[in-house]
């Protein structure tokens, strides 16, 4: 079959509903059959202080939100060391471009958790942070980069993708990463033989032609270096932030969106669900509509909640499988690298 092209992309937006969603979930199963993974993780989000500015965010300090905080090391440590004792295989950590803290500050993190346990996956820096640091410090790409292998970060999570058409860019979050130097970020990070995801935020300014231009630039990438394990699309959360959206995206929209992300995605084997932004109902519905990942249990998040999503304490991993099973599709326990270690 040949490839969607943008145009053709643009046009599923009005196809029938359970039409264009029968065709995601014949991708769906060609690629995963029922199988839903997850994994047994926990995000960490050691600063919020931010020398950015992005109008969508409500995490960050700087703005809305006056609670600064910054984790010392041995605060860090304590939690990891609480997770490993629970079985917990992943450790998810994204800050904020804090100025104040130094680059030790940041590496100190993963080479302490690597030294400590080094079972554990460090899923850890987004391209904005690497940008971030690599700004700040005076290092190019390959400095940053080199330093977090050798320090112990094991991929890459997607975060700071949100929508890579520039003037939509440029208004919602201005001097941050650029949408090439993200591309190129992971392009370096592919390059070592690493793995990453990347994200796209939706459901703000952006219209329909912007978020296939954003699975476009991916899938160009991704043709070069087949290093994205997964497609991660977040519904923008509307409190606490300066976008001042007042009208949530509709349930119809989003799964749209999902769907058409699955087909034009046709290199990307994964397609997540974040829970965390979609709620959890609506990514049990998403896997009617291609998405065969849901993340995993997180137990603490910080970012979207603070922006209006219900993930502050994470999902009980039990409830969570018997959703899973209770919509039909099977829980399947993958690492941080997709390779399944247990079909509950
Ligand atoms: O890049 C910030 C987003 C992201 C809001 O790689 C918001 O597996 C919605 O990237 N509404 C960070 N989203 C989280 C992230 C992520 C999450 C889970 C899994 C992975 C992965 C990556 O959160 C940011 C930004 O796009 N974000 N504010 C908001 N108001």
């Amino acid at each position: 079959m040949s490839r969607i092209s943008f145009d053709e992309a643009l046009k599923m937006y009005d196809m029938e509903f359970f039409d264009l969603a029968q065709l995601a979930d014949k991708k769906r199963k060609e690629l995963h059959g029922k199988k839903t993974y997850f994994n047994i993780n926990r995000h960490i989000n050691p600063t919020n202080v931010c020398k950015d500015v992005c109008k969508f965010c409500a995490y960050s300090a700087s703005r809305k939100n006056p609670n600064q905080y910054t984790m010392s090391h041995d605060e860090i440590m304590e939690i990891v060391k609480d997770i490993d004792s629970r079985g917990i295989k992943e450790v998810h950590i994204v800050s904020a471009h804090n100025p104040n803290t130094g680059l030790e500050w940041y590496l100190e993190i993963f080479k302490r958790i690597k030294t400590e346990y080094p079972h554990l996956h460090v899923k850890a820096l987004t391209a904005a942070e690497v940008n971030f640091l690599a700004e700040e410090y005076n290092k190019s790409y390959d400095e940053i980069l080199d330093l977090m292998v050798e320090n112990g970060v094991d991929s890459m999570p997607g975060g700071g993708a949100e929508i890579f058409d520039e003037k939509v860019r440029d208004f919602i979050c201005k001097g941050k990463v650029t949408s090439e130097q993200w591309l190129e970020i992971h392009k370096k990070w592919h390059q070592r033989g690493k793995k990453s995801n990347v994200t796209m935020l939706f459901g703000h300014i952006e219209n329909r032609e912007h978020r296939i231009d954003h699975m476009m630039r991916i899938r160009d990438l991704q043709d070069e270096t087949g290093g994205f394990n997964c497609f991660i699309p977040l519904v923008y959360q509307t409190q606490n932030n300066f976008l001042n959206i007042k009208k949530d995206i509709t349930a119809n929209e989003i799964l749209r969106t999902m769907a058409i992300s699955r087909l034009v995605l046709d290199n990307v084997p994964n397609l997540k669900a974040y829970w965390v932004t979609s709620t959890v109902n609506l990514a049990l519905v998403a896997q009617e509509f291609g998405a065969n990942d849901m993340d995993g249990t997180i137990e603490k998040e910080s970012i979207n909640s603070a922006a209006g999503a219900k993930s502050a304490n994470g999902v009980v991993l039990e409830d969570f499988v018997q959703l899973i099973k209770n919509s039909g599709f099977i829980p399947v326990e993958r690492d941080s690298v997709y390779h399944e270690l247990k079909v509950w």
